[in-house]
């Protein structure tokens, strides 16, 4: 096991298009071994491989107070949407900013397992947000960029004001 190095905004790699997984492997199985301790340990509730510069379409979820619920989540894709939310949102690779993102409130997934088992899910509520914020980083979206010019130039000052006093 191995907790992973979290990439964070603006890295450009965080703007990489991830691949299809084409096989569900032994390697793959590591990987999301160690993107699930990297996301306890951060803490945080879901983590997407883009994160830790691995392009290829892998997510990992927990969104459960007891950290007993992994959701492994490959080659998603969303078949069905409804409703609106705008949910309060942060981001491992974005520390210390937070604020809301439209997005749908309930959804349908598909994707395989870490097994390579194709399932599908019905998610609404958190569970549907954090798919969904996963699923753009897994195409190079942060969810700072749904926001306006003027809201992403104050995100970015203010990493950079962080990043100055941490010196
Ligand atoms: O830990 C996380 N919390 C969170 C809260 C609201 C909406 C989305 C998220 S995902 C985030 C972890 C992360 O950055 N995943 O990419
Ligand atoms: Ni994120």
């Amino acid at each position: 096991m191995a907790i992973l190095k979290i990439l964070q905004y603006p890295a450009e790699q965080l703007h990489t298009i991830a691949e299809t997984v084409p096989e569900v492997t032994g390697l793959t199985r590591t990987l999301i071994r160690d993107m699930a301790e990297t996301m306890y340990n951060a803490p945080g509730i879901g983590l997407a491989a883009t994160q830790v510069d691995v392009h290829q379409r892998i997510i990992v979820i927990d969104v459960s107070k007891t950290n007993d619920n992994l959701l492994v989540l490959i080659n998603p894709e969303i078949i069905a949407s409804s409703g609106e939310s705008d949910y309060e949102e942060g981001c491992l690779s974005v520390p210390g900013i937070y604020g809301k993102v439209g997005r749908a409130e309930s959804i349908t997934v598909k994707a395989l397992d870490a097994n390579g088992k194709p399932f599908a899910l019905d998610a609404s509520g958190v569970l549907a947000v954090c798919v969904q914020h996963e699923m753009d980083h897994l195409v190079g979206k942060v969810f700072v960029e749904y926001w306006s010019p003027l809201k992403q130039s104050r995100v970015q000052a203010k990493l950079k004001k962080r990043q100055r006093s941490a010196m």
